[in-house]
Protein backbone atom coordinates (compact mmCIF):
# COMPACT_ATOMS: atom_id res chain seq x y z
CA UNK A 1 0.00 0.00 0.00
CA UNK A 2 1.26 3.42 -0.70
CA UNK A 3 1.70 6.03 1.91
CA UNK A 4 -0.89 8.32 0.41
CA UNK A 5 -3.59 5.49 0.34
CA UNK A 6 -2.52 4.83 4.12
CA UNK A 7 -3.14 8.15 4.84
CA UNK A 8 -6.40 7.80 3.43
CA UNK A 9 -7.86 4.46 4.85
CA UNK A 10 -6.83 6.22 8.20
CA UNK A 11 -8.73 9.05 7.70
CA UNK A 12 -11.91 7.13 6.13
CA UNK A 13 -11.74 4.76 9.11
CA UNK A 14 -10.75 4.32 12.20
CA UNK A 15 -10.03 7.85 13.16
CA UNK A 16 -13.05 9.32 11.96
CA UNK A 17 -13.00 12.93 13.74
CA UNK A 18 -8.90 13.15 11.80
CA UNK A 19 -10.59 15.21 8.97
CA UNK A 20 -11.98 17.74 11.05
CA UNK A 21 -8.84 18.30 13.32
CA UNK A 22 -7.08 18.21 9.63
CA UNK A 23 -8.86 21.02 9.36
CA UNK A 24 -8.30 23.36 12.34
CA UNK A 25 -4.62 22.45 12.04
CA UNK A 26 -4.45 22.87 8.33
CA UNK A 27 -6.86 25.49 6.87
CA UNK A 28 -5.04 25.48 3.21
CA UNK A 29 -3.63 23.13 1.09
CA UNK A 30 -2.47 20.34 3.43
CA UNK A 31 -0.56 17.81 1.57
CA UNK A 32 -2.75 14.88 1.69
CA UNK A 33 -5.96 16.55 0.28
CA UNK A 34 -3.63 17.50 -2.49
CA UNK A 35 -3.90 13.70 -3.49
CA UNK A 36 0.35 13.64 -2.91
CA UNK A 37 2.26 12.60 0.38
CA UNK A 38 0.42 11.56 3.62
CA UNK A 39 2.09 13.51 6.19
CA UNK A 40 1.53 17.25 5.96
CA UNK A 41 5.07 19.36 6.14
CA UNK A 42 5.14 21.74 9.22
CA UNK A 43 5.28 24.52 7.20
CA UNK A 44 2.06 23.62 4.72
CA UNK A 45 -0.25 22.91 8.35
CA UNK A 46 0.71 26.11 9.35
CA UNK A 47 0.73 28.53 6.64
CA UNK A 48 -2.77 30.84 6.29
CA UNK A 49 -4.50 33.38 4.00
CA UNK A 50 -2.99 36.61 3.55
CA UNK A 51 -3.73 39.85 1.04
CA UNK A 52 -0.91 41.64 -0.02
CA UNK A 53 -2.69 45.33 -0.95
CA UNK A 54 -4.14 44.68 -4.72
CA UNK A 55 -4.42 41.05 -4.27
CA UNK A 56 -6.94 38.83 -3.44
CA UNK A 57 -5.82 36.64 -0.06
CA UNK A 58 -3.40 34.25 -1.33
CA UNK A 59 -1.31 31.00 0.31
CA UNK A 60 1.53 32.95 2.84
CA UNK A 61 5.01 31.14 2.52
CA UNK A 62 7.06 33.71 3.75
CA UNK A 63 6.40 38.01 4.56
CA UNK A 64 10.55 39.04 3.39
CA UNK A 65 10.60 38.49 1.03
CA UNK A 66 6.74 38.18 -0.27
CA UNK A 67 6.07 34.56 -0.91
CA UNK A 68 2.34 33.90 -1.55
CA UNK A 69 0.80 30.70 -3.47
CA UNK A 70 -2.46 30.97 -5.37
CA UNK A 71 -5.28 28.87 -3.63
CA UNK A 72 -6.58 25.70 -5.99
CA UNK A 73 -10.11 27.38 -6.72
CA UNK A 74 -8.29 30.07 -8.82
CA UNK A 75 -7.27 27.06 -11.02
CA UNK A 76 -11.16 26.31 -12.18
CA UNK A 77 -10.78 28.66 -14.74
CA UNK A 78 -7.74 28.28 -17.54
CA UNK A 79 -6.69 32.04 -16.70
CA UNK A 80 -5.75 32.96 -13.74
CA UNK A 81 -6.71 36.32 -12.56
CA UNK A 82 -4.61 39.00 -11.79
CA UNK A 83 -5.67 39.42 -7.94
CA UNK A 84 -4.98 35.57 -7.49
CA UNK A 85 -1.54 35.77 -9.34
CA UNK A 86 1.19 33.58 -7.09
CA UNK A 87 3.86 36.24 -6.16
CA UNK A 88 7.30 34.85 -5.73
CA UNK A 89 10.42 37.15 -4.75
CA UNK A 90 13.72 36.48 -3.65
CA UNK A 91 15.09 39.70 -2.47
CA UNK A 92 12.94 42.03 0.12
CA UNK A 93 13.79 45.37 -0.91
CA UNK A 94 11.17 45.67 -3.80
CA UNK A 95 10.86 49.61 -5.22
CA UNK A 96 7.17 50.90 -6.03
CA UNK A 97 8.75 51.47 -9.88
CA UNK A 98 6.66 54.81 -10.64
CA UNK A 99 5.81 54.40 -14.65
CA UNK A 100 6.39 58.35 -15.34
CA UNK A 101 10.33 57.82 -14.20
CA UNK A 102 11.13 54.11 -15.25
CA UNK A 103 13.46 53.48 -18.29
CA UNK A 104 14.58 50.47 -19.26
CA UNK A 105 18.32 50.55 -20.44
CA UNK A 106 19.84 48.19 -22.87
CA UNK A 107 23.51 47.45 -24.00
CA UNK A 108 26.27 45.24 -22.81
CA UNK A 109 29.30 44.40 -24.50
CA UNK A 110 27.93 42.79 -27.21
CA UNK A 111 25.13 45.14 -28.27
CA UNK A 112 26.19 48.17 -31.00
CA UNK A 113 24.59 50.79 -29.34
CA UNK A 114 23.30 51.49 -25.59
CA UNK A 115 19.31 52.99 -25.61
CA UNK A 116 17.45 53.98 -22.68
CA UNK A 117 13.69 53.54 -23.59
CA UNK A 118 10.58 55.29 -21.21
CA UNK A 119 7.71 53.08 -21.15
CA UNK A 120 6.26 55.39 -24.15
CA UNK A 121 9.17 54.96 -26.51
CA UNK A 122 8.65 51.27 -25.72
CA UNK A 123 4.80 51.48 -26.60
CA UNK A 124 5.44 53.60 -29.59
CA UNK A 125 8.58 52.40 -31.29
CA UNK A 126 8.08 48.81 -31.02
CA UNK A 127 4.85 46.52 -32.62
CA UNK A 128 2.63 45.19 -29.81
CA UNK A 129 3.24 41.64 -29.18
CA UNK A 130 0.97 39.12 -26.85
CA UNK A 131 0.91 35.19 -25.81
CA UNK A 132 -1.54 33.57 -23.25
CA UNK A 133 0.94 31.93 -21.34
CA UNK A 134 1.84 29.98 -17.58
CA UNK A 135 4.46 31.45 -15.38
CA UNK A 136 5.12 28.56 -12.49
CA UNK A 137 8.18 28.66 -10.48
CA UNK A 138 10.93 26.00 -11.12
CA UNK A 139 10.23 24.76 -7.41
CA UNK A 140 6.28 25.14 -7.99
CA UNK A 141 4.92 21.77 -5.71
CA UNK A 142 8.38 21.26 -3.87
CA UNK A 143 6.60 20.96 -0.81
CA UNK A 144 5.33 17.63 -1.97
CA UNK A 145 8.82 16.45 -1.93
CA UNK A 146 9.77 13.48 -0.45
CA UNK A 147 12.21 13.53 1.59
CA UNK A 148 11.74 17.24 1.82
CA UNK A 149 14.42 19.62 0.21
CA UNK A 150 15.15 23.13 1.49
CA UNK A 151 13.69 25.83 -0.02
CA UNK A 152 10.26 27.71 -0.29
CA UNK A 153 7.88 24.45 0.73
CA UNK A 154 5.37 25.62 -2.05
CA UNK A 155 2.22 23.41 -2.72
CA UNK A 156 0.44 23.60 -6.03
CA UNK A 157 -0.36 26.51 -6.54
CA UNK A 158 3.05 28.41 -7.57
CA UNK A 159 1.62 29.15 -10.86
CA UNK A 160 -0.08 31.01 -12.90
CA UNK A 161 -1.42 31.32 -16.90
CA UNK A 162 -2.32 35.00 -18.03
CA UNK A 163 -2.56 36.94 -21.23
CA UNK A 164 0.58 38.55 -21.62
CA UNK A 165 0.97 41.66 -23.85
CA UNK A 166 3.85 44.19 -24.07
CA UNK A 167 6.80 44.16 -26.88
CA UNK A 168 9.18 41.38 -28.23
CA UNK A 169 12.58 41.48 -26.80
CA UNK A 170 14.24 40.93 -30.27
CA UNK A 171 12.79 43.95 -31.44
CA UNK A 172 14.28 46.00 -29.02
CA UNK A 173 17.74 43.99 -29.21
CA UNK A 174 17.59 44.55 -32.99
CA UNK A 175 17.13 48.29 -32.18
CA UNK A 176 20.35 48.23 -29.82
CA UNK A 177 21.96 45.97 -32.76
CA UNK A 178 23.25 42.19 -31.42
CA UNK A 179 26.94 41.68 -32.74
CA UNK A 180 28.56 38.72 -33.88
CA UNK A 181 29.38 36.52 -30.91
CA UNK A 182 26.83 37.62 -28.70
CA UNK A 183 26.33 34.51 -26.57
CA UNK A 184 23.41 35.27 -23.56
CA UNK A 185 20.85 38.04 -22.49
CA UNK A 186 21.39 39.20 -19.23
CA UNK A 187 18.77 40.67 -17.24
CA UNK A 188 18.33 42.93 -13.94
CA UNK A 189 15.08 44.07 -12.13
CA UNK A 190 14.89 47.31 -9.73
CA UNK A 191 14.53 45.00 -6.77
CA UNK A 192 17.62 44.20 -4.14
CA UNK A 193 18.64 42.70 -0.97
CA UNK A 194 18.23 44.92 1.88
CA UNK A 195 21.68 44.81 3.37
CA UNK A 196 23.28 43.84 0.16
CA UNK A 197 24.53 40.55 1.26
CA UNK A 198 22.24 38.40 -0.88
CA UNK A 199 23.26 38.82 -4.48
CA UNK A 200 21.56 40.50 -6.76
CA UNK A 201 18.63 38.86 -8.36
CA UNK A 202 19.91 38.85 -12.52
CA UNK A 203 18.94 35.82 -14.94
CA UNK A 204 20.40 35.12 -18.15
CA UNK A 205 18.89 33.33 -21.29
CA UNK A 206 20.93 32.01 -24.25
CA UNK A 207 20.81 34.71 -27.19
CA UNK A 208 18.26 32.18 -29.22
CA UNK A 209 15.84 32.04 -26.88
CA UNK A 210 15.76 35.95 -25.97
CA UNK A 211 15.47 36.44 -29.59
CA UNK A 212 12.41 34.30 -29.90
CA UNK A 213 9.15 35.81 -30.74
CA UNK A 214 7.21 34.76 -28.07
CA UNK A 215 9.81 36.39 -25.75
CA UNK A 216 8.57 39.46 -24.71
CA UNK A 217 8.55 42.61 -22.40
CA UNK A 218 5.45 42.58 -20.94
CA UNK A 219 3.73 45.72 -19.39
CA UNK A 220 0.13 44.16 -19.25
CA UNK A 221 -1.47 41.28 -17.73
CA UNK A 222 -5.05 39.88 -18.73
CA UNK A 223 -5.51 43.55 -20.38
CA UNK A 224 -4.65 45.24 -17.18
CA UNK A 225 -1.03 46.66 -16.59
CA UNK A 226 0.86 44.76 -14.57
CA UNK A 227 0.05 44.20 -10.83
CA UNK A 228 3.43 45.84 -8.83
CA UNK A 229 3.51 42.25 -7.17
CA UNK A 230 3.63 40.83 -10.33
CA UNK A 231 6.32 42.92 -11.48
CA UNK A 232 5.02 46.82 -12.98
CA UNK A 233 5.94 48.31 -14.84
CA UNK A 234 7.68 46.13 -17.17
CA UNK A 235 8.72 42.31 -17.06
CA UNK A 236 10.13 39.59 -18.95
CA UNK A 237 7.91 36.80 -20.17
CA UNK A 238 9.52 33.83 -21.70
CA UNK A 239 7.18 31.49 -22.62
CA UNK A 240 7.78 27.64 -21.58
CA UNK A 241 10.75 28.73 -19.50
CA UNK A 242 9.87 28.05 -15.53
CA UNK A 243 9.31 31.08 -13.75
CA UNK A 244 13.13 32.21 -12.74
CA UNK A 245 13.61 33.53 -15.82
CA UNK A 246 10.50 36.19 -16.51
CA UNK A 247 12.60 39.51 -14.32
CA UNK A 248 9.94 41.70 -12.83
CA UNK A 249 10.56 45.29 -12.15
CA UNK A 250 12.73 44.88 -15.10
CA UNK A 251 15.70 47.35 -15.83
CA UNK A 252 18.36 46.45 -17.62
CA UNK A 253 18.60 43.98 -20.81
CA UNK A 254 22.89 43.51 -21.65
CA UNK A 255 23.62 41.21 -24.49
CA UNK A 256 27.01 40.05 -23.71
CA UNK A 257 29.58 37.45 -25.06
CA UNK A 258 30.85 35.62 -21.85
CA UNK A 259 28.34 33.42 -19.64
CA UNK A 260 27.17 35.49 -17.20
CA UNK A 261 28.26 33.90 -13.94
CA UNK A 262 26.50 35.29 -10.89
CA UNK A 263 24.97 33.54 -7.88
CA UNK A 264 21.55 33.41 -9.66
CA UNK A 265 22.79 31.54 -12.76
CA UNK A 266 25.84 29.80 -11.73
CA UNK A 267 24.62 28.04 -8.11
CA UNK A 268 20.78 28.98 -7.81
CA UNK A 269 18.51 27.16 -9.86
CA UNK A 270 20.59 24.25 -11.27
CA UNK A 271 19.96 20.82 -11.77
CA UNK A 272 21.40 17.29 -12.05
CA UNK A 273 22.99 17.22 -15.94
CA UNK A 274 20.79 14.23 -17.34
CA UNK A 275 18.45 13.72 -15.46
CA UNK A 276 15.47 15.67 -17.00
CA UNK A 277 15.31 15.48 -21.24
CA UNK A 278 14.79 19.52 -21.05
CA UNK A 279 16.76 21.48 -23.76
CA UNK A 280 20.18 22.35 -22.14
CA UNK A 281 21.50 26.12 -21.70
CA UNK A 282 24.65 25.41 -23.66
CA UNK A 283 26.92 28.41 -22.52
CA UNK A 284 25.89 27.31 -19.09
CA UNK A 285 27.27 23.97 -18.35
CA UNK A 286 30.84 24.25 -16.91
CA UNK A 287 29.85 22.14 -13.34
CA UNK A 288 28.20 19.00 -12.95
CA UNK A 289 24.99 20.47 -12.81
CA UNK A 290 23.35 22.43 -15.39
CA UNK A 291 20.48 25.60 -15.10
CA UNK A 292 16.94 24.54 -14.81
CA UNK A 293 15.18 25.78 -18.23
CA UNK A 294 12.02 24.74 -19.74
CA UNK A 295 8.70 23.38 -17.50
CA UNK A 296 8.10 19.58 -17.79
CA UNK A 297 4.50 18.21 -18.58
CA UNK A 298 1.96 18.72 -15.48
CA UNK A 299 -1.45 18.34 -14.78
CA UNK A 300 -3.67 19.65 -11.70
CA UNK A 301 -7.12 18.29 -10.72
CA UNK A 302 -9.58 20.95 -9.18
CA UNK A 303 -12.51 19.19 -8.41
CA UNK A 304 -11.81 17.12 -5.93
CA UNK A 305 -10.10 16.76 -2.85
CA UNK A 306 -8.59 13.96 -0.72
CA UNK A 307 -10.64 11.98 1.46
CA UNK A 308 -14.07 13.65 0.00
CA UNK A 309 -16.78 11.70 -0.08
CA UNK A 310 -20.19 11.39 -2.85
CA UNK A 311 -23.19 10.43 -2.66
CA UNK A 312 -23.57 7.34 -4.47
CA UNK A 313 -25.58 8.61 -7.78
CA UNK A 314 -23.52 11.63 -8.11
CA UNK A 315 -21.07 11.55 -10.81
CA UNK A 316 -17.41 11.85 -10.19
CA UNK A 317 -16.05 14.60 -11.94
CA UNK A 318 -12.63 15.14 -12.64
CA UNK A 319 -11.45 18.35 -14.27
CA UNK A 320 -8.37 20.15 -14.23
CA UNK A 321 -5.69 22.06 -15.81
CA UNK A 322 -2.65 20.50 -17.98
CA UNK A 323 0.32 22.14 -19.31
CA UNK A 324 3.80 21.76 -20.81
CA UNK A 325 6.70 23.62 -21.89
CA UNK A 326 4.74 24.97 -25.40
CA UNK A 327 4.30 21.69 -27.44
CA UNK A 328 0.92 22.09 -26.77
CA UNK A 329 -1.13 19.28 -24.83
CA UNK A 330 -1.90 15.99 -26.90
CA UNK A 331 -4.10 14.43 -23.91
CA UNK A 332 -4.86 13.87 -20.54
CA UNK A 333 -5.92 10.47 -19.59
CA UNK A 334 -7.98 9.76 -16.52
CA UNK A 335 -8.45 6.88 -13.99
CA UNK A 336 -10.72 5.95 -11.61
CA UNK A 337 -9.54 2.64 -10.29
CA UNK A 338 -5.80 2.47 -10.72
CA UNK A 339 -5.29 0.49 -13.42
CA UNK A 340 -7.73 1.47 -16.28
CA UNK A 341 -7.36 4.94 -18.18
CA UNK A 342 -9.84 6.67 -20.19
CA UNK A 343 -8.95 10.05 -21.91
CA UNK A 344 -10.96 13.11 -20.89
CA UNK A 345 -12.18 15.74 -23.14
CA UNK A 346 -9.84 18.28 -23.87
CA UNK A 347 -11.04 22.29 -23.39
CA UNK A 348 -10.58 24.85 -26.05
CA UNK A 349 -7.22 25.57 -26.74
CA UNK A 350 -6.13 28.58 -26.13
CA UNK A 351 -2.35 28.64 -27.74
CA UNK A 352 0.31 26.21 -27.06
CA UNK A 353 1.94 27.98 -23.81
CA UNK A 354 -1.26 28.39 -21.89
CA UNK A 355 -3.13 25.86 -19.32
CA UNK A 356 -5.58 23.44 -20.99
CA UNK A 357 -8.79 22.46 -19.59
CA UNK A 358 -9.83 18.66 -19.41
CA UNK A 359 -13.06 17.28 -17.90
CA UNK A 360 -14.31 13.79 -17.13
CA UNK A 361 -17.48 12.40 -15.72
CA UNK A 362 -18.36 9.12 -14.53
CA UNK A 363 -21.27 7.93 -12.85
CA UNK A 364 -21.35 6.23 -9.75
CA UNK A 365 -23.61 3.35 -9.14
CA UNK A 366 -21.98 1.41 -6.13
CA UNK A 367 -20.57 2.55 -2.66
CA UNK A 368 -16.85 2.09 -2.55
CA UNK A 369 -13.77 4.08 -2.85
CA UNK A 370 -11.76 5.29 -5.96
CA UNK A 371 -7.74 6.48 -6.43
CA UNK A 372 -8.61 9.50 -9.13
CA UNK A 373 -5.83 10.25 -11.31
CA UNK A 374 -5.05 12.16 -13.98
CA UNK A 375 -2.14 12.06 -16.55
CA UNK A 376 -1.01 14.42 -18.98
CA UNK A 377 0.98 13.79 -22.30
CA UNK A 378 2.01 16.74 -24.31
CA UNK A 379 2.24 17.06 -28.43
CA UNK A 380 6.01 16.64 -27.86
CA UNK A 381 5.20 12.88 -26.57
CA UNK A 382 6.35 13.60 -23.08
CA UNK A 383 4.19 12.63 -19.82
CA UNK A 384 3.83 12.76 -16.32
CA UNK A 385 5.99 10.13 -14.22
CA UNK A 386 4.65 7.61 -11.56
CA UNK A 387 7.59 8.48 -9.38
CA UNK A 388 9.31 11.33 -8.50
CA UNK A 389 12.52 12.42 -10.13
CA UNK A 390 14.77 13.74 -7.34
CA UNK A 391 16.75 16.45 -7.70
CA UNK A 392 18.59 18.87 -4.51
CA UNK A 393 16.72 21.79 -5.14
CA UNK A 394 12.90 20.21 -5.65
CA UNK A 395 12.33 21.10 -8.95
CA UNK A 396 9.83 19.54 -11.79
CA UNK A 397 7.47 18.11 -9.30
CA UNK A 398 5.10 16.56 -12.21
CA UNK A 399 4.63 13.00 -10.50
CA UNK A 400 0.85 11.75 -11.29
CA UNK A 401 -1.48 13.20 -8.19
CA UNK A 402 -3.38 10.11 -6.58
CA UNK A 403 -6.99 11.87 -5.03
CA UNK A 404 -9.17 8.94 -2.83
CA UNK A 405 -12.44 9.49 -3.19
CA UNK A 406 -14.98 7.47 -1.55
CA UNK A 407 -18.86 6.53 -2.59
CA UNK A 408 -21.10 5.84 0.41
N1 LIG B 1 12.96 41.13 -10.11
C1 LIG B 1 12.66 39.86 -9.83
N2 LIG B 1 12.06 39.15 -10.77
C2 LIG B 1 11.71 37.84 -10.54
C3 LIG B 1 12.03 37.23 -9.30
C4 LIG B 1 12.69 38.01 -8.31
O1 LIG B 1 13.00 37.55 -7.21
N3 LIG B 1 12.97 39.33 -8.61
N4 LIG B 1 11.70 35.91 -9.10
C5 LIG B 1 11.48 35.09 -10.30
C6 LIG B 1 10.87 33.81 -10.02
S1 LIG B 1 11.87 32.66 -9.30
C7 LIG B 1 9.58 33.51 -10.39
S2 LIG B 1 8.96 31.96 -10.14
C8 LIG B 1 8.71 34.52 -11.02
C9 LIG B 1 7.38 34.61 -10.31
O2 LIG B 1 6.55 35.53 -10.93
P1 LIG B 1 5.31 36.18 -10.16
O3 LIG B 1 5.80 36.68 -8.84
O4 LIG B 1 4.78 37.24 -11.05
O5 LIG B 1 4.30 35.10 -9.97
O6 LIG B 1 9.30 35.80 -11.03
C10 LIG B 1 10.68 35.81 -11.37
N5 LIG B 1 11.10 37.17 -11.51
MO1 LIG C 1 10.79 30.65 -9.10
Amino acid sequence: MDRSRRRFSAAAGALAVLPFSRALAAPVGGTAELGFAEIPDGTLAEQGLFALPGKLPLIKKTFRPPNFETPIQYFRTPITQNRAFFVRYHLAAIPEVSAKDWALSVGGDSAERELKLTLAQMKKEFKAAQVTAVCQCSGNRRGLFEPHVAGVEWGVGAMGNAVWKGVRLKDVLAKAGVKAGALEVVFDGADHAPLEKTPDFVKSLPLEVAMDENTLIAFEMNGQPLPHWNGFPARLVVPGWTGTYWVKQLASVRVVAQPEKNFWMATAYRLPRGKFKTPTFQSQLYSPNEPITTMVVNSLITSLKSGQQLRRGQPLVVNGIAWDSGSGIAKVEVSTNGADWREAKLGKDLGRFSFREFSFSMPTRESGSHVVMARATSKAGETQVNELIHNPAGYHHNVIQRIYVEVV
